[in-house]
């Protein structure tokens, strides 16, 4: 019986009905039935269901994606267990800048990709700016905390201006940036960052901070020994931003999730061991609002509130807790920024962050130059086929049939790709995990300076 005749038999004959009835058409038909006679209203929701649909089909065949809550994703291995164990990063003795700068390009490469690049089974022939969209369109957005408290009198909402976005960073892309941190972190340990970039808590109990790098300014946290005030100590140097970070941003842009206007020029990364914590803080003014952190290695939960209370160290409590899953980018703004405190309790398991923000122009350092990398990003702009979702209705912007067309295409593309891509993820997976070190390579504890002596 031929595809044709097929197609025109009823479902009570096929017996499988509509998908008896697809399987008949080639490849310009099914588009078409995908693509036409829909109303405003229906065509999103299609396009929705059918980005369920293959995300799950990705997550099957590469193993590369974690959902949001999977904060455990990246560390999935057969040495698992060792490293969940510890707050271990590879022996300090095999990293040199060229090999960082190796790192960082090929991450480059990784982050420009929609897709995430080296994956086969979603390298399918797309093209970048398709692969971009289907990217952009799959990140969460959750804009709407609310928790009011009475402030000078008046009932407030101090979570406006929270955001945060999920699926923003993949699973290869967050090991390519924790592979990264790693590697500056054991920079920093054999002193080749500037003195200022890199610092250790000095003693090493719970509830006792985390190592910080900082990048484009020394900020200060509290008075210092010297006497200088919290804030960006502008006759400090520290190392400018690394390019994978640069890439981070522009990503982050592109994707509407930071503002073209507040493009962040500064950060610092936080390293958490289990049970580290950061206490409740406001950010510094010497920073301008949006500013954001990225979550990497374990979910933990961030505390909000205008008073949050010190319980025991590392331990606060407060009126509102939001999990940061591995991945996403929380923006703070407005009222959760400057009334609202926050904090990070001893978090669950070793954790990254990276709080990327803007220095206000008159607190830049002195010495600091402006990265011309950084100037003229724009945010992504859907292709002449691209329509807005009726206000109201999605939350979300909405690609149309250019989008349903690449979504196809992707799908064909995997269909012929899966049993190959099957054999090659699982051997993936194994080296992607590779850079988890052991227990006992954890850093020696205290401050160290540029000769990497401890102080
Ligand atoms: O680790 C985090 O997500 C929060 C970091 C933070 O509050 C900060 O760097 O000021």
């Amino acid at each position: 019986m031929s595809g044709d005749s097929l197609a025109k038999m009823p479902e009570c004959v096929t017996g499988e009905g509509r998908l008896g009835l697809l399987k008949a058409l080639n490849r310009d038909e099914i588009l078409e039935v995908l693509s036409q006679g829909f109303c405003q209203h229906c065509e999103p929701l299609l396009e929705e269901r059918i980005q369920g649909v293959l995300n799950k089909r990705v997550s099957k065949t590469s193993g590369l994606y974690s959902s949001e809550n999977d904060s455990e994703s990246v560390i999935k291995s057969p040495d698992h267990e060792a490293t969940r164990a510890s707050n271990a990063i590879p022996p300090p003795n095999s990293v040199s800048s060229k090999q960082l700068a190796r790192t960082s390009a090929n991450s480059d490469m990784l982050l420009n990709d929609g897709l995430g690049g080296t994956s086969s089974a979603i390298d399918n022939g797309l093209s970048e700016e398709q692969k971009e969209q289907i990217r952009f369109s799959q990140v969460g957005r959750k804009k709407d905390f609310v928790h009011m408290e009475k402030i000078n009198g008046k009932a407030t909402n101090v979570l406006k201006g929270l955001e945060l976005h999920t699926k923003v960073f993949n699973a290869e892309e967050q090991k390519k940036i924790v592979q990264c941190v790693y590697s500056l972190q054991r920079m920093g340990q054999k002193g080749q960052l500037r003195e200022r970039t890199y610092s250790e808590p000095r003693k090493w109990m719970r509830g006792k901070g985390r190592v910080t790098i900082q990048f484009g300014c020394c900020y200060n946290y509290t008075v210092d020994k010297n006497g200088n005030p919290p804030g960006i100590m502008r006759d400090e140097e520290v190392d400018p931003l690394p390019p994978l970070f640069k890439q981070m941003i522009k990503r982050m842009v592109r994707w509407h999730i930071l503002p073209p206007t507040c493009v962040p020029n500064s950060c610092i990364v936080n390293i958490y061991d289990e049970s580290d914590c950061i206490p409740p803080h406001i950010d510094h003014h010497d920073f301008l609002r949006p500013f954001c952190t990225v979550s990497f290695l374990t979910e933990s939960n961030i505390l909000f509130g205008s008073s949050l209370k010190i319980v025991s160290p590392g331990e606060f409590s407060g009126p509102v807790s939001i999990p940061l899953p591995v991945g996403s980018v929380l923006i703070l703004n407005g009222n959760g920024a400057d009334i609202a405190k926050h904090c990070v309790p001893g978090v669950p398991g070793k954790r990254i962050s990276i709080t990327f923000r803007r220095m206000d122009d008159s607190k830049l350092p002195y010495k600091f130059s402006s990265d011309p990398e950084l100037l003229g990003i724009k945010p992504l702009i859907f292709s002449p086929s691209a329509k807005s979702a009726p206000q109201g209705h999605h939350q979300r912007p909405v690609i149309h049939s250019s989008f349903v067309k690449a979504v196809v295409q992707q799908n064909q593309h995997q269909n012929d790709q899966r049993v190959r891509d099957k054999a090659e993820e699982s051997a993936k997976t194994t080296k992607n995990d590779s850079f988890l070190a052991g227990k006992n390579d954890f850093p020696p504890l205290g401050r160290v300076n540029k000769s990497g002596s401890r102080q």
